[in-house]
């Protein structure tokens, strides 16, 4: 509380110390209330008792009061949220993408990154992106959070005015491995954002690992063997699979073709033992010269 992360940090935490402070008042007045009332109106003091019709004062009393206390909290609330709402014109132009179960950030040069990097005190905007069901990006320490829907052009805003790392989690419920969708974002000092954006670079990842990290192939398949929520790609290269085809078990040899057939119609041949409809198909997203990149990765993976 009472950060200054984020330029919305200020206005949440104002209504929600006004909410918080109206609850514990009235628990507090309340409670104390209803113990005196126990304590002086209990059978042996007050042995009869009485019916109190009508008492206007008090009546109109607990009306007014918590209607000037709900409309205080709804000033609070309205003037923290609608900045929010008013995205600027200029700024940092960034797409978020949302997959399940990962996060990506595409800037202007064609930079993609799993982690938000943006400068400090620059008005950064993001252009929200689902490549496939409902998420919504939650970054808790600048009290943001936006749903991510497929086909809904949506926006949010924020400016950064601290640096440091700070989470990002998804918010909407979105599958299996839903509370792994995590990401950071980075707060840099404008020269080094510079630094950083302008490193267009690769990293020494062989092409073909780039571009699964890129996709978030990875987030579903795993490089050392183990489960996730497709096959590992481990050794998978020149193997037998067994698939099932049309409702038909059938064997077949990991190839050239099966590799594509699988990235781009993912829901023709299903791997047994693991479930249909969770990987889409990258038909569009992924070329043909990527996959041959993959394909040669893939076959590093003894
Ligand atoms: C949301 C999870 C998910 C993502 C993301 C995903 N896949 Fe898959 N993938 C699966 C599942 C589940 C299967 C097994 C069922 C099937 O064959 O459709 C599978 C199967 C495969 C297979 C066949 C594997 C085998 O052992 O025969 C290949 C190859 C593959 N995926 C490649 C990719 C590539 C490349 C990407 C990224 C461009 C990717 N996948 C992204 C879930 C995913
Ligand atoms: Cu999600």
């Amino acid at each position: 509380m009472f950060s200054n992360a984020s330029n919305f940090v200020q206005g949440v935490d104002t209504s929600f110390a006004i909410i918080l402070g109206a609850s514990l008042f009235f628990l507090v007045g309340i409670t104390a209330v209803m113990v005196y009332f126990v304590v002086r109106y209990n059978k042996n003091k007050h042995p009869e008792a009485k019916d109190v019709y009508e008492n206007k004062k008090l009546e109109i009393t607990w009306t007014v009061i918590p209607t000037i206390l709900v409309l205080i909290m709804f000033y609070f609330g309205w003037t923290g949220y609608q900045p929010m709402r008013d995205i600027p014109d200029e700024g940092l132009k960034i797409k978020a993408y949302a997959q399940m179960w990962s996060w990506q950030f595409e800037y202007d040069n064609g930079k993609f990154s799993d982690t938000l990097v943006v400068p400090k005190d620059e008005p950064v905007i993001l252009d929200l992106v689902s490549r496939d069901v409902v998420h919504s990006l939650y970054i808790p320490a600048f009290r943001i959070k936006e749903d991510v829907v497929p086909g809904v052009d949506n926006k949010m805003w924020f400016i950064g005015q601290e640096e440091g790392d700070y989470d990002i989690f998804c918010a909407e419920y979105c599958g299996d491995r839903h509370s792994y969708m995590l990401s950071k974002v980075s707060v840099l000092p404008e020269s080094e954002y510079t630094k950083w954006y302008n490193d267009t670079t690769a990293t020494a990842d062989h092409p073909g690992l780039a571009i699964l990290k890129k996709n978030a192939c990875l987030s579903c398949h795993s490089l050392d063997g183990s489960r996730i929520v497709g096959p590992s790609f481990k050794g998978i290269w020149g193997h037998e699979v067994e698939v099932v085809t049309n409702g038909e078990e059938r064997t077949v040899t990991v190839d050239e073709e099966y590799v594509k057939k699988s990235i781009y119609d993912p829901n023709a041949d299903v791997v047994k033992g693991f479930n249909q409809g969770l990987m889409i198909s990258y038909q569009n997203i992924v070329s043909d010269d990527e996959i041959k990149d993959i394909i040669d990765y893939l076959k590093t993976l003894k």
